[in-house]
């Protein structure tokens, strides 16, 4: 099955899915191993690799080692053109929606189409939406563009709604790997009442109920990333998942 229709069934089986995102520069080799197994006897449903900015870490081996720990879907999520792998199962095709910088639009994608299609890669078209969440993230600073207010609902509802229009497959409410604050509630709100297709949202969220209480306001995806980079967090993930799964 392909991963984008594996993501639908998920949402409908489990009512929605768990997206865990690994930073090929904070995790690697054994310790990476472990935990997307521990990630895969949790529940989770699939991991997003890559990021704004990669440093050192290598996208192709975390991949590789993904793929070979577990059986779950390894779906990149470009922070650059040079973050794709033909051995991934997707790549979030993401155009930054909420900016107005049209290489980050379309410009980039140009590049990335051909490579995408010579990989044999799936593309998921996604609107991917920065909204303000306290302090600058690396998201807002790297593509230099300006996040959607927290406290204006009506430009992420019209902005997600002209993404669907586009024919995108998911909307991706991003508070920032990092961010102070998550995606308030009532902007999911807001979104998922407005647009017929899945919302994932991800950025800051640290506990299973904040999780939860993103599903309860309508999202359909939820990702967390920087909260299981300490170890100490590991023993959480059965909780995460049973919170996102209704
Ligand atoms: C970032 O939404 C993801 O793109 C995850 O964010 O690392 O803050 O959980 P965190």
């Amino acid at each position: 099955m392909k991963t984008y229709s594996y993501l639908l069934d998920v949402i409908e089986k489990k009512g929605a899915a768990y997206l865990i995102l690994i930073d090929p520069d904070k995790i690697s080799g054994e310790r990476l191993s472990s935990f997307v197994s521990a990630c895969e006897k949790a529940g989770a449903d699939g991991f997003l690799i890559g990021g704004s900015l990669l440093m050192g870490g290598n996208l192709e081996v975390a991949i590789d080692l993904i793929k070979k720990s577990c059986k779950l879907p390894a779906i990149i999520f470009p922070g650059a053109v040079h973050q794709l792998y033909k051995q991934a199962d997707a790549v979030l095709y993401i155009s930054l929606i909420s900016g107005r910088n049209a290489e980050h639009i379309i410009g980039k994608h140009i590049i990335a189409a051909p490579i995408i299609k010579r990989m044999e890669l799936e593309a998921i078209s996604t609107g991917y939406m920065l909204i303000e969440s306290g302090t600058k993230t690396t998201a807002e600073y790297i593509s230099g563009s300006l996040p959607i207010p927290r406290n204006k609902p009506e430009i992420a509802v019209a902005t997600a709604l002209a993404g669907q229009y586009l024919g995108m497959k998911f909307i991706y409410l991003e508070g920032g790997s990092g961010a102070q604050f998550s995606v308030p509630n009532e902007m999911v709100f807001a979104v998922s009442k407005a647009v017929d297709i899945p919302i994932i949202v991800g950025g800051g969220i640290r506990t299973p109920q904040e999780a939860r209480e993103k599903i309860e306001n309508g999202a359909k995806i939820v990702v967390t990333g920087n909260f299981f980079e300490d170890e100490n967090n590991w023993n959480l993930l059965k909780e995460f998942a049973e919170a996102i799964h209704i």
